[in-house]
């Protein structure tokens, strides 16, 4: 039932020297979201330079040997299935090792690094995180957390694909590993963006005065994520535009500001194609079904002399979000 989500945006019109036109947006957003986590996943998977490497893939009696009593040594696994669904937000990845240190005879002690890739093994996270030195019993170690992403700024789902998402080991001492398992933390729920959060018109012309209007096609780009049937809905937060300049304010109207949907993809099943002026009262923008949608809008500016005037504009308007 109705979550709706406001999206606050903020629209400016600045004529400086009576030439200039600027507009641009920005946004500040809450939505309600609901982390989950898939279960422990196993490799099906590896390459490297342990020994009995495949008895890592499972929580059972049967460990891997890390022996390198000197210097490091590698070994990846992948092959990790995380069933995550279209349009969730990645919020964290953990690794867990089950580990111990391993007497071969030598005093020496043993730890374990972690790192991630995304693209099959060609790049790296470069985290650092490690087990420090290993205990003699099996220890449960879990590397990473359910909201760190590893040093990057996202994961996508396509990266923690079996083929692209690897987990590399670096061992040294002499070490047993029974289990090499990733678990992933995301979250599907109402999800609203909007881009970019600055548009720059350029300059105003005496053309747009003559033309009585100034377009920006596909200007701003709204991508939403709903886990139900969904509207959303534009308003403005004011029915003028508020303007400070040296010449009396001229009530530019709210209305001024026309809006329409250019493009969409994803779960939109309707939308309004036609220019529509920005009102204080919620206008439906578009309507879907469960999942990811993509909306590009258009703005037109009207412009003439009675309304604008040199000087700077700026207008609130909102997104609303409403799932069905
Ligand atoms: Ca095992």
């Amino acid at each position: 039932m109705g979550s709706p989500v406001p999206l606050r945006n903020w629209a400016a019109l600045v004529l400086p020297m009576g030439r200039k036109i600027l507009f641009w947006s920005f946004l500040i957003l809450t939505w309600p979201l609901w982390a989950q986590s898939t279960s422990w996943s196993n490799p099906q998977a590896d390459q490297g330079q342990f020994v009995f490497p495949q008895r890592a893939y499972y929580d059972d009696n049967q460990s891997a040997l890390v022996f390198s009593p000197d210097e490091p040594i590698f070994h990846d696994y992948w092959g990790y299935t995380l069933p995550i669904p279209p349009g969730a937000q990645i919020l964290g990845i953990e690794v867990r090792l089950d580990a111990w240190h391993w007497r071969f005879g030598w005093p020496v002690e043993s730890r374990l690094w972690v790192e991630l890739s995304w693209d099959g093994g060609q790049s790296w996270t470069s985290t650092g995180y490690g087990t420090g030195r290993l205990p003699l019993s099996e220890t449960t170690f879990v590397l990473g957390g359910p909201s760190d992403l590893w040093g990057r700024a996202s994961w996508s789902a396509e990266e923690l694909a079996p083929g692209n998402f690897r987990v590399r080991v670096r061992g040294i001492g002499s070490a047993r590993l029974d289990w090499v398992a990733t678990r992933v933390y995301y979250r599907t729920g109402f999800g609203l963006t909007v881009e970019p959060r600055t548009i720059n018109l350029g300059t105003l012309s005496l053309a747009d005065y003559d033309r009585g209007y100034l377009e920006a096609l596909a200007i701003q780009s709204v991508e939403l994520q709903s886990p139900a049937s969904w509207t959303l809905y534009i308003a403005a937060t004011d029915a003028h535009w508020n303007y400070t300049g040296d010449l009396p304010d001229p009530q530019k109207p709210c209305g001024h500001l026309l809006w329409r949907v250019e493009d969409t993809a994803g779960t939109v099943s309707v939308a309004e194609k036609s220019y529509v002026p920005l009102a204080v009262a919620n206008r439906m923008v578009a309507q879907g079904g469960a999942g990811v949608a993509k909306l590009s809008l258009s703005f037109r500016l009207l412009v003439d002399y009675d309304t604008t005037w040199p000087g700077i504009y700026s207008l609130h308007f909102l997104y609303t979000l409403v799932s069905s």
